[in-house]
């Protein structure tokens, strides 16, 4: 491999979210936050088109990383910890948006399930699947639901640029097309796992609809 080459992998995405579950169950947010930078990396990988995809989701990355590198980051530890800090110090508005860690990570686990959806139909895909109607399907399952019309096309124009489902599984760099497919079997339980228990949290304490 040539030197400074760019040696990315899907695999460390998967693995940063394989850390993320504490003993006690609890999501810890540096391991997301690291999964979420790697999946940006890997949506760079994939083209210009997907920059403002990807612009968003760094916004939110660093919203919540500058609440990691503050005073109160004991408190951002996790995000149940956030959850608690946020709700019992008023800094959650449930009017209209705002830059609460709460809401900002929201959409981000509103992303992931997107995510998980979409690598689960990628590995259980037909090798000559395309990627690009397993992308819409998902999305428009899932994460479309709450956006604008203009970024749902968007959205649309940028998936049509997706290669096939074996180039795209090679694109993952984690070896052969079913290198990669066993790999996926492997870590979506653990992402899986983060979201249910994102999600449960956020249920529980009414979050779900944050503006
Ligand atoms: C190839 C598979 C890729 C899956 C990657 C998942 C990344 C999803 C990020 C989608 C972002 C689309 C453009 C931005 C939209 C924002 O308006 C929206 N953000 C998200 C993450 O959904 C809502 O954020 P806002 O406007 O309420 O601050």
């Amino acid at each position: 491999m040539a030197e400074g080459a760019e040696t990315f992998s899907l695999r460390e995405v998967l693995v940063a979210f394989t850390a993320c579950v504490s003993e006690q169950r609890e999501v810890r947010v540096d391991p997301y936050l690291a999964g979420w930078k790697g999946l940006v990396r890997f949506l760079n990988c994939l083209g210009t088109i997907f920059s403002f995809i990807s612009k968003d989701a760094v916004t939110k990355i660093e919203i919540i990383e500058n609440y990691r590198n503050s005073d109160q980051r004991e408190k951002y530890l996790t995000v149940q910890s956030m959850v608690e800090y946020e709700l019992a110090n008023g800094l959650v508005d449930l009017q209209k948006r705002s830059d609460s860690g709460c809401r900002t990570l929201l959409r981000l686990h509103r992303a992931l399930h997107w995510l998980q959806m979409f690598l689960e139909g990628l590995r259980t895909g037909k090798d000559n699947s395309k990627t690009s109607v397993i992308c819409s399907e998902t999305y428009n399952a899932s994460l479309a639901n709450y956006h604008p019309w203009i970024i749902r096309k968007a959205a649309g124009v940028a998936f049509c640029a997706l290669p096939t489902r074996n180039t795209f599984l090679e694109t993952m760099n984690v070896g052969t097309a079913e290198e990669a497919v066993a790999m996926l079997g492997d870590a979506l339980p653990y992402i899986c796992e983060v979201y249910k228990i994102t999600e449960e949290l956020y249920a529980q304490h009414k979050l779900l609809d944050l503006p």
